[in-house]
């Protein structure tokens, strides 16, 4: 990837459309100004660091840059307001960084409780019947900087999420061929993604057999039709729709098939959540803590943007929604001037792990402040709570969506 800077790029950070072998768009990513007034970010990208460039090739420069290393990211609203949400506005969470890549041929090896262990190259990958899902990746910390009492942890706000259309090998055809052992009950993932101390904990997580083996779950190789982007788990990454993002691991190098679930921190400490709601501040009782699977019912006004100025007259207000186990039924909307609550309209089918679009013709009665809110019901019949239970990590929030606007 070129390590020019500025210099060849329109406003919104799109660049040439040439792609490089690992399927980045061809933007080339020089400043962070603008990023919510964060501060520096990779816009000191005047950088030399090949570094610093390599790892933002391709993200568009609105992204809110939450930590430079490890690069995470949190998409503005208004990037989420599409049925597939563009690899550079997409949200990237990791924990240690991505790995080298294409430095050695990629190997994903299925081993443990199966007959006949496999050595996968990409080629082999590639070469199998391959399905395409478009589905959701949220962050099960998305919102936590939304809770009160707030708690550590990054401060996501309402876009670590994004909708992407995955292609690749069903986990299933995998386990399948390397013949799952009866007394399998966890498949465990391992990412190539290096720690950076030898303290801190490898990136390791494990899911059901039985979710291993659901037919959406995939072996990732494609996002959005493109080859899979390494910030993004390429070449080969876990989608496991309709679940949290923790369960979703990047870069995978070797499938695991146990009697146990991983005994891990990412799998026993990290990614936890009380069974039944407590009171902030109190201690769970580890029993009763049980793993983010499922994510939950949540709404997402994509416009207007938080902060908006609006003209009098009829606007148009549009989010998405979606939700774990399920579907979406219903999306409503009100103002909290004015709590009514009016049903959207939802523009796309129903489909368990993605996401449907809603809009609302909304005209405001006079001019001033407002605060649109949105909230979603599942065909569960799970509604959208104003506020979420706390929990001591701060996942899954899924209070009502707010915006805050002004009319004049
Ligand atoms: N190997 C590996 N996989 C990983 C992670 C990681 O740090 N290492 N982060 C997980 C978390 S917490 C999330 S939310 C998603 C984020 O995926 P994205 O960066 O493509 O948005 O990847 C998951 N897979
Ligand atoms: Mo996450």
């Amino acid at each position: 990837m070129a390590a020019e800077l500025d210099d060849h790029r329109d406003r919104d950070g799109r660049a040439g459309a040439a792609s490089d072998r690992r399927g980045f768009l061809g933007t080339v990513w020089g400043g962070m100004l603008g990023a919510g007034g964060l501060a520096g970010g990779l816009g000191r990208a005047a950088s030399p660091s090949a570094r610093a460039d390599e790892a933002s090739a391709g993200v568009d420069r609105r992204m809110i840059v939450r930590t430079e290393r490890p690069l995470n990211l949190e998409s503005p609203s208004a990037a989420l307001d599409s049925f597939l949400t563009p690899v550079p506005e997409f949200f990237v969470r990791s924990h240690h960084g991505a790995p080298a890549i294409g430095l050695r041929p990629w190997e994903v090896v299925v081993e443990g409780l199966v007959e006949r262990p496999l050595k996968l190259s990409l080629a082999d990958l590639e070469a199998m019947a391959s399905t395409t899902i478009p589905a959701v990746l949220q962050c099960a910390g998305n919102g936590r900087g939304l809770f009160r009492p707030r708690m550590p942890g990054l401060v996501w706000e309402r876009g670590a999420v994004g909708h992407a259309e995955w292609a690749g090998v069903p986990l299933a055809a995998l386990l399948e061929r390397a013949g799952v052992r009866p007394e399998a009950a966890h498949v465990h993932f391992v990412g190539g993604d290096v720690p950076p101390t030898p303290k801190s904990p490898a990136f390791i997580r494990s899911i059901p057999v039985a979710r291993a083996k659901a037919e959406d779950t995939l072996v990732a190789l494609k996002m959005n039709g493109e080859p899979l982007p390494v910030l993004h788990g390429g070449p080969a990454r876990v989608v496991v729709p309709g679940w949290g993002g923790d369960c979703w691991t990047k870069w995978i190098r070797r499938i695991v098939v146990a009697a146990e679930e991983a005994s891990s921190f990412y799998m026993k400490t990290g990614y936890r959540i009380p069974r039944k709601p407590i009171p902030p501040g109190v201690a769970p009782d580890p029993a009763d803590l049980v793993p983010v699977e499922w994510m939950n019912v949540k709404s997402l006004i994509t416009w207007p943007g938080a902060g908006a100025a609006l003209a009098r007259g009829p606007q148009e207000v549009r989010g998405v929604a979606w939700t774990g186990e399920g579907h979406v039924v219903k999306v409503e909307v009100a103002t909290v001037q004015d709590p009514t609550w009016r049903e959207a309209e939802l523009l796309d089918g129903p489909r368990q792990g993605s996401w449907r679009r809603f809009k609302l013709a909304w005209t405001p009665p006079a001019a001033g402040e407002y605060v649109l809110q949105a909230r979603a019901t599942d065909s569960k019949g799970e509604v959208q709570p104003e506020v979420s239970p706390w929990n001591k990590s701060g996942y899954l929030w899924n209070g009502y969506d707010r915006v805050p606007c002004t009319v004049s």
